[in-house]
């Protein structure tokens, strides 16, 4: 699949900072190591409707990872997915009475969109779940010849307890994984299986639905967490830096996807780092597609609002904090940016090698955006309020606003 095209990244003076993330799995502040190529696997969309706010936000928080490493002179290895095939977006292509395949084409079209316009940077690879199966099928058999999966009525999971480091991404208790399992996608209640958690890899086609050569697994379509594995293995490798996604994601996805790879390569760790973005909720309950409580990317930009605006409204919540999506949110990222581009547009200004480095830092101690936002806005003001002499000043502001936080002034 294509990506979006990049928007282009300004060089600034001096380098970056090595970053400080927190990692799900040690439940602290790990400082990555990453070479010279940093690698870095973020879960995609399911495209079975629009891009929401709390969608855009973890892009946002994986693009300031990609910003970082950037600064620090490194190149980014990013790779992402579409599950664009998956139960929830078949039973919203029937429920709508519309070809599947072209709903997901549609909405991976404006999920596109969106990320160009907010400032994202692009996937170098940007793979489908569809166009994954011929890797998927003989990475499923491997397992089920290693004895790491079985059989049920034709259809094939996973066993978690093949995986000594099993439970180690999310560190939940199993009554906790058992009700995530039933809750996110996972079939606990099914008899037959060898542990309630075991996730399906290959389910056996079913009448109606799509289904692809299987070899010796027969006709059938790939389980999620093996999708995101197959991928990123593909293009990645094992041991990569940052495997992201949203906090809904730590358990079953990832804490699956990395029992898979782990049982699948005899190595561990699958990733250096797990990192998860809060849920970002409308009226108080977290925004999702299934719940529809949604304020869309495309819908603001169709009103009108600035994509940088957009973009700040993002930024000024810290990635990790679960937030409330409110009007209130969105003004004042509004005000903000009219104050950081008036200041930008005086002619000279106030010195701001300084501010560049406060907000290397900030972003270093674990993306913290909202400190970086606070020491631009104290730029901001000194700056409306009584300007400088510094020629340099306003250009260099912008570039740093641009190449660190993805805002064009
Ligand atoms: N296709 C899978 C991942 S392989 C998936 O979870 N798709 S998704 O469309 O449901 O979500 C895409 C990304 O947005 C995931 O990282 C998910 O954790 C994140 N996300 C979904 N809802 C929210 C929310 N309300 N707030 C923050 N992030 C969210
Ligand atoms: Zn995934």
């Amino acid at each position: 699949m294509h990506a979006w095209p990049a928007s282009e990244v300004p060089a600034l003076p001096g380098k970056g900072r090595d970053l400080r993330i927190h990692d799900t799995a040690t439940g602290g502040r790990i400082t990555l190591d990453p070479g010279p190529v940093a690698r870095i696997y973020v879960c995609g969309i399911t495209p079975y409707d629009a891009t929401h706010m709390g969608h855009a936000a973890t892009y946002n928080a994986f693009d300031l990872v990609q910003r970082v490493w950037l600064d620090t002179k490194r190149q980014v290895h990013y790779v992402q997915n579409v599950t664009d095939v998956d139960d929830p977006l078949l039973e919203r292509a029937v429920r709508d009475g519309q070809d599947w395949t072209e709903l997901a084409e549609r909405e991976t079209a404006l999920f596109r969109e969106d990320m160009t316009a907010l400032r994202m940077l692009p996937p170098k690879h940007y793979i489908g779940a569809v166009e994954a199966i011929p890797g998927i099928v003989p990475l499923v058999e491997r397992l089920r010849d290693a004895g790491a999966a079985y059989e049920l009525d034709g259809d094939v999971y996973f066993s978690v307890e093949t995986d000594p480091h099993f439970g180690g991404v999310s560190n939940l208790d199993a009554e906790a994984m058992r009700l995530l399992s039933a809750e996110r996608g996972g079939d606990p209640e099914r008899p037959g299986k060898k542990n309630p958690l075991d996730p399906m890899l290959w389910m056996a086609a079913r009448e109606g639905e799509p289904s692809w050569d299987g070899a010796s697994l027969g006709p059938g379509r790939p389980g999620w967490h093996i999708e995101c594995v197959a991928i990123a293995l593909d293009h990645l490798g094992m041991g990569f830096d940052v495997q992201g996604g949203g906090s809904d994601l730590a358990f079953p996805h990832h804490e699956m996807g990395a029992s898979h790879a782990q049982v699948l390569t005899g190595e561990y760790p699958f990733a250096q780092a797990y990192v998860h973005a809060g849920m970002v909720a409308l009226d108080g309950e977290k925004m999702s597609k299934s719940k529809g409580n949604l304020v869309f990317v495309s819908k603001l930009r169709r009103d009108g609002v600035d994509p940088a605006a957009i973009r700040l409204a993002l930024l000024s919540h810290h990635y990790r904090s679960d937030w409330e999506w409110t009007d209130q949110v969105l003004a004042d990222a509004v005000e903000r940016l009219g104050r950081w581009r008036a200041a930008v547009s005086r002619p000279d200004g106030l010195p701001a090698e300084a501010l560049v480095e406060e907000v290397r830092e900030a972003l270093a101690d674990d993306l913290d955006a909202p400190a970086a936002l606070a020491a631009v806005d104290r730029w901001a003001e000194r700056q409306n309020a009584e300007g400088g002499t510094d020629e340099g000043a306003p250009g260099l502001v912008s570039r740093a606003v641009d190449a660190l936080l993805g805002v064009a002034l």
